[in-house]
């Protein structure tokens, strides 16, 4: 068993963060640890809070500025439960958004076709003027559902308000169908409640944590890294499956380098020893679970010999594994994971995980699931949105039953028209989402963007979906704005505040001044009754018993708990919000909506010969497509690589940094090549890469062509019939080892 301190663990995971060299010459400090809070002698700083947009973690902080108003540093909030008084290097590094040079600086216009890639700066009216203009003939002519919103991001709730008042009705994101949605269906379905973000996870009480695919390490959500090294420190098991030697791999007990896409036959397995050993938590399962018996039945064949034959891993080690769980039980967690869309079958691979959890009795205890609780912030009261007329289920009347959101590629194909239907969407306005990054088959993307009589972009810099707008406006970034407060339930409820350190650089402006100005200007002044967000925060704030006023001088204010129910489940008497007011092993939800009630492990395309499965993940100085051009974590990492096993790496003669492209089964290569890594950590079945780089836009002058995008190769999406998560790692690519001529780049 390998313990590693705190220490080690956060300097592995912020691979080398301690080293940072910031482009900027004013921005001096790079915060961690002992560091945080020390100011440079002899230099006299102001600070405000803010919390941090570099990812959806949030975490609350201090924004330093010296006397002249240059942002110096950003530093946690010691209050802050998402952070505990600590940024990781993104957080940090989250200054360089401010900084960029490349950034956004005016509303700009299309001229010309459609499709010209000419602009011309124009005014914030004039911009917004269009815009309201066009909606307008829109909704006239067509109806308000015939513009769709995407939005990403805090920014987002007050685009998405003002889209709803407008009448709109297809409003999507990423985090649902690319990201969390077929955990959210299962946990629902399971338990009545879902994981949310920050995940409910008690990972810091836990005795033993399961990591299935969730690479918490390069996968930088910060409170979460803090609590797994504070339980490795206290002792408890990691369990981490992947093919991939991940950074939480080593750092576990057990690493099960599992065959890719059979993760549902080791859960199975799993629940089959923890039932047939009887291991399972006897009183909590009766008390509290439906379906046990059909459970039982239904896992009875799929013994660890039968799963080894699919998973590669062995029968021992499977056995081992189910009992350090049960052994740990309840303070035990089968991690959801978060990015959990791969293989078309994940809502069932999430359900899995949520039975074997309730098996072991985590759901509720401590060092399992916490019960979190936020704040109740009132709304500012306001005229009730219109009924649409239309909804996507409209159209998928027969698909994806448990959807609860709207799909991307709903939005995407009802772009495109169709002679089936007599409607079609018109217009897009897309915020804080890098669409030909975000959603794969950039190409049906691309097509249904063709298909558009108008897009809007809101973003704060060139990315690749701006090149697409017909109007483009710049937000500035969060670093210079107010924005809702953060109320994420937590194990204590806490609110936080952002609001700006400095001015907006440039002609940028705030997406709620935006969304006002652009609501007086729809004839939808109602729906931003108040004169400006200080008023709205202030007046909401006073509602709970702060102020802002307050919020400005602590920055996050902790609350008393309502109930006393943190952990729960232990004999109490307990009705869950599902159909039968238990934890459903057997999912009365899924039985009803024609799926299989229990899951089942289904195969999946192997890679052909010549080929490797596209496996991609996160690095942790990174955040998705939107840092890649941070002059701060730029520094740090330039572009990404595709890891190669050493056997493979013979077979083709590649060697450690030569540049290769990569071409899918489908044909298609990337845009640029990407530099090889040859090591041991990934299966030889498998290459594997980091998600965010390739961009393709000039005007990004770091990012530009640095490194291959994994987006452009995904091309077959396995959807999940339950819910419509688009499942993306069924997609298998070989090397080029020259720069292909025009017949194959096409
Ligand atoms: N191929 C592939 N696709 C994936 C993933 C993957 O790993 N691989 N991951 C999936 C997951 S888990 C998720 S959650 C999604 C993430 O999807 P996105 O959130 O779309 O990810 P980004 O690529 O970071 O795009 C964010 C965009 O918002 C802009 N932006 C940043 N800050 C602001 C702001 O304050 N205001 C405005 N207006 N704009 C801002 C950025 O410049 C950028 O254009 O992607 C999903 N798609
Ligand atoms: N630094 C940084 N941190 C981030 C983000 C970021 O952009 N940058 N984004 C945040 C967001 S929104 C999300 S959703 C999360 C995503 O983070 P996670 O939920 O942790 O991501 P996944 O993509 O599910 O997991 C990637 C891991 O799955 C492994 N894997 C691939 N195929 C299989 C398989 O068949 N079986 C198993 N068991 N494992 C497999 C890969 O080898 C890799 O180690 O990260 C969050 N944290
Ligand atoms: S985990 Fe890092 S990037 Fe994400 S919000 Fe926290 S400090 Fe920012
Ligand atoms: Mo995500």
């Amino acid at each position: 068993m390998k313990h590693t301190s705190r220490r080690d663990f956060i300097k592995i995971t912020g691979a080398g963060a301690g080293a940072m060299m910031f482009a900027r010459p004013t921005i001096k400090a790079f915060s961690q640890g002992g560091e945080q809070g020390d100011v440079h002698p002899g230099e006299t700083l102001t600070r405000t809070p803010t919390y941090c947009e570099v990812c959806f973690w949030k975490c609350a902080g201090w924004v330093y500025k010296d006397k002249e108003g240059n942002i110096q540093k950003i530093i946690g909030n010691e209050d802050d439960p998402h952070s505990n008084g600590r940024m990781c290097p993104r957080g940090t590094g989250g200054v360089g958004m401010y900084w960029d040079g490349d950034r956004l600086k005016t509303p700009l216009i299309r001229e010309g076709k459609p499709g010209s890639q000419k602009f011309r700066e124009a005014s914030w009216d004039e911009a917004l003027d269009l815009i309201a203009k066009k909606f307008g003939e829109i909704k006239e002519k067509y109806g308000p559902e015939s513009v769709a919103v995407f939005s990403h991001g805090t920014g987002g709730k007050m685009i998405t308000h003002l889209m709803k008042a407008y009448g709109s009705s297809f409003i999507a994101a990423p985090s649902f169908a690319q990201c969390r949605g077929p955990r959210q269906v299962a946990f629902l379905s399971t338990f009545g409640e879902e994981v949310m973000s920050p995940e409910r996870t008690d990972i810091r009480d836990t005795k033993c944590l399961v990591l299935i695919g969730s690479h918490i390490g390069e996968n930088m959500h910060n409170g979460q890294i803090q609590e797994m090294s504070e339980a490795i420190d206290k002792g408890a098991t990691i369990i981490t499956v992947d093919p991939r030697y991940s950074t939480a791999a080593s750092h576990s007990k057990y690493w099960l380098p599992i065959k890719p896409a059979t993760d549902i036959a080791l859960l199975l397995a799993w629940m089959h020893v923890i039932i047939n050993e009887e291991l399972y938590d006897k009183k909590y399962v009766e008390k509290y679970t439906y379906g046990f018996k059909e459970l039982k039945e239904h896992v009875k064949d799929k013994t660890p010999e039968w799963a080894y034959g699919i998973t590669t891993i062995p029968p021992d080690v499977i056995r081992k594994t189910a009992r350090e769980m049960a052994h740990a039980a309840p303070a035990v967690i089968v991690h959801p994971g978060r990015h959990v869309v791969w293989y078309g079958d994940d809502t069932q691979r999430s359900r899995a995980i949520a039975i074997l959890n309730a098996l072991l009795g985590s759901w509720g205890r401590r060092g399992g699931f916490f019960v979190p609780e936020g704040v109740p912030l009132p709304k500012w009261p306001v005229p009730d949105y219109p009924k649409p007329k239309r909804t996507w289920k409209d159209f998928y009347k027969d698909q994806y039953g448990l959807a609860f959101e709207v799909l991307t590629s709903a939005v995407c194909d009802l772009s495109i028209p169709d002679p089936s239907r007599d409607w079609d969407i018109k217009a897009w306005l897309v915020y804080g989402t890098n669409l030909t990054a975000s959603l794969p088959d950039t190409n049906a993307t691309l097509k249904a963007i063709d298909n558009l009589d108008f897009l809007v972009v809101i973003d704060t810099m060139p990315m690749d979906i701006v090149s697409y707008a017909d109007v483009v406006l710049p937000e500035c970034t969060y670093l210079e704005r107010y924005d809702g407060i953060r109320t994420s339930p937590h194990r204590v409820p806490n609110m936080a505040l952002r609001m700006p350190a400095t001015e907006p650089l440039y002609n940028s402006k705030p997406n709620w001044w935006i969304a006002k100005q652009l609501a007086e200007k729809m004839g939808l002044g109602d729906y931003f009754p108040w004169k400006d967000i200080e008023q709205l925060l202030d007046w909401q704030l006073k509602k709970v018993g702060s102020s802002l006023e307050e919020m400005k001088r602590v920055g996050v204010k902790l609350m008393k708990r309502e109930y006393d129910d943190l952990y729960f489940l232990n004999g109490e008497d307990y009705e869950f919000n599902t159909n039968t007011g238990k934890i459903e092993l057997y999912s009365t939800d899924f039985a009803a909506a024609g799926f299989d009630p229990l899951p089942d492990y289904t195969p999946h395309p192997e890679p052909p010969p010549g080929f490797y499965r596209l496996n991609y993940g996160r690095a942790p100085m990174h955040t998705f497509s939107r840092t890649a051009n941070n002059p701060n974590l730029w520094e740090l990492r330039k572009e990404n690589s595709v890891w190669v096993n050493p056997k493979v790496a013979k077979l083709w003669d590649l060697k450690n940094g030569q540049y290769v492209w990569l071409k899918n089964q489908d044909g298609v290569v990337s845009s640029f090549p990407v530099k090889v890594r040859i090591t041991e950590r990934i299966r030889w079945d498998s290459v594997y890469m980091v998600h965010g780089f390739g961009h393709k836009e000039k005007q990004l002058t770091r990012a530009y062509g640095r490194g291959a995008s994994d987006s452009e190769l995904i091309t077959k999406v396995a959807m999940d019939p339950i819910m419509g998560g688009t499942g993306m790692r069924g997609n298998f690519v070989t090397f080029l080892t020259e720069k292909p001529g025009k017949e194959v780049a096409s």
